[in-house]
């Protein structure tokens, strides 16, 4: 059994979808054993075409290289390749790199492939697949350090070579993180909503998800986040999650979000060691009878067993009616919601789900009032600042009743507040949002 490594490539049409072609087509031609994560890349050659997406995988096959490279050359051709100019846009390129060490001089077939060392479109995903691999040459991992430098973007997690894909979106993106590392990945449209209410609740379960990976001993306490502005579906966010502080008995971290260089949204958490005490929380007022509550379950529906990964049944909060605001004849409205991580005991998870709440109740209720005072010409930017403290979150039990309630209205600002309570009448967490105007 041979091992080999074969170069991806895809800038014409729906990149994922062609590497995907191409990761499918080869699992016949031998066993697919290993996948970088998927990089964009400036383009080198011809730099006058659209970027690329590059990866590398490992395979294992009993083929001869050369009949390899001509199962290679059918997929490109299945992917629907034309070969109309040298270094020219194209939807599939798999280049054989490096196979089973040998070195390989035949017309059309170069082994190992002969301008590895001069691209880091190559060498980056290469590395991280097989930090070890060399050719007579030398390492492949020194080269790396040596390349000259191109644009090359890291955009998901190494293949999943069991499921044979890559993936990327929110929880995807959970998963890469660690703290100290930046990720670009892409603003999928389905976790962005017109409002861009949505970002808050990506940031925050974001920060949660990278909180219970590198602290799996400790449990949240407060969080703060802010989101600045609408967020623009599609596109590209690049997001840096960072140890602020770290002791044996607490840890403090930070995550930012850029889109196109611009701050959309920053967020700290802080996390403790439990002992298994409640640790904030003070007495909140009655919490009303489900029935009198807005059922906001198509809200929740799909979220499944892993918060926020529903952001489709966000949407329809866009469609709330909130008279009882917008008449101006109570200032608080209130939810309930099915509580999505009943049953977990992952203490992440569940202020996850504590916050989701919070993030879609208190946009669409800062802005509706907000609404009731536009008469003059005022912008409203949309700054929403939260301070989630979250008690007990350990055991949510039960529903979760949201409450947003209008704090403070001025003609220059609107504050308002939401409280997510277990039907039990435990307090879980509290947020506040602060609109803004400006002119
Ligand atoms: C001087 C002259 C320096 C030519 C470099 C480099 C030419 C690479 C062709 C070069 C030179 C190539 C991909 C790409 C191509 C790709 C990205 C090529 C062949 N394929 N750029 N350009 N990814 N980012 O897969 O590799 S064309
Ligand atoms: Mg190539
Ligand atoms: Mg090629």
């Amino acid at each position: 059994l041979a091992r080999a490594y074969v170069g991806l490539g895809s800038n014409v049409g729906d990149r994922r979808s062609n590497l995907t072609v191409a990761l499918n087509g080869l699992s016949n031609l031998g066993k697919v054993v290993g996948g970088s994560p998927i990089y964009e890349t400036d383009p080198v050659g011809n730099t006058n075409q659209d970027p690329f997406e590059n990866a590398v995988v490992a395979i294992e096959t009993d083929m001869s290289a050369r009949s390899l490279l001509d199962g290679l050359l059918a997929i490109e051709s299945s992917a629907g390749r034309e070969r109309l100019e040298r270094w020219g846009p194209r939807t599939l390129d798999l280049d054989i790199l490096w196979f089973d060490g040998e070195v390989i001089d035949e017309p059309g077939l170069t082994v190992p492939h002969p301008r590895i060392r001069e691209r880091k479109f190559v060498l980056a995903p290469l590395v991280y697949l097989a930090p070890g691999l060399e050719d007579a040459v030398g390492s492949y991992a020194k080269a790396l350090t040596n390349v000259s430098e191109q644009g090359v973007r890291r955009v998901t997690g190494p293949v999943d070579v069991a499921n044979l894909r890559w993936r990327i979106g929110l929880f995807e993106a959970m998963d890469l993180m660690t703290t100290d590392a930046g990720y670009t990945i892409y603003l999928a449209h389905d976790w962005v909503n017109r409002n861009g209410a949505i970002f808050g609740g990506f940031l925050g379960s974001s920060m949660l998800a990278v909180g219970a990976r590198e602290h799996p001993d400790m449990v949240p306490t407060t969080m703060t986040y802010r989101y600045i502005k609408p967020v623009p579906e599609g596109g590209r966010a690049d997001v840096k999650v960072v140890h602020e502080r770290e002791s044996p008995r607490s840890a403090l971290m930070s995550m930012t979000i850029e889109i196109d260089g611009e701050e959309y949204g920053a967020a700290h958490l802080s996390v403790v060691v439990d002992r298994g005490e409640t640790r904030v929380g003070r007495a909140m007022p009655d919490v009303l009878p489900i029935e009198e509550c807005r059922p906001v379950d198509e809200l929740m529906a799909s979220i499944g067993d892993e918060p926020g990964n529903s952001v489709e049944s966000w949407r329809p909060l866009e469609r709330w009616d909130v008279p009882d605001l917008a008449d101006g004849t109570s200032d608080a409205f209130r939810a309930w919601c099915p509580n999505p991580m009943e049953g977990s005991d992952n203490p992440y998870a569940a202020a996850a789900a504590a916050f989701l709440p919070i993030d879609a109740l208190i946009w669409p209720a800062t802005m509706t009032a907000a609404g009731r005072l536009s008469t003059g010409p005022f912008i409203f930017t949309p700054t929403v600042e939260i301070t989630a403290r979250f008690a007990d979150t350990s055991n949510p039990g039960g529903f979760q009743l949201g409450e947003a309630v209008v704090d403070h209205m001025s003609t220059k600002s609107v504050a308002g507040t939401v409280r997510v309570w277990s039907t039990d009448g435990r307090h879980i967490a509290t947020g506040h949002s602060l609109n803004l105007t400006i002119g």
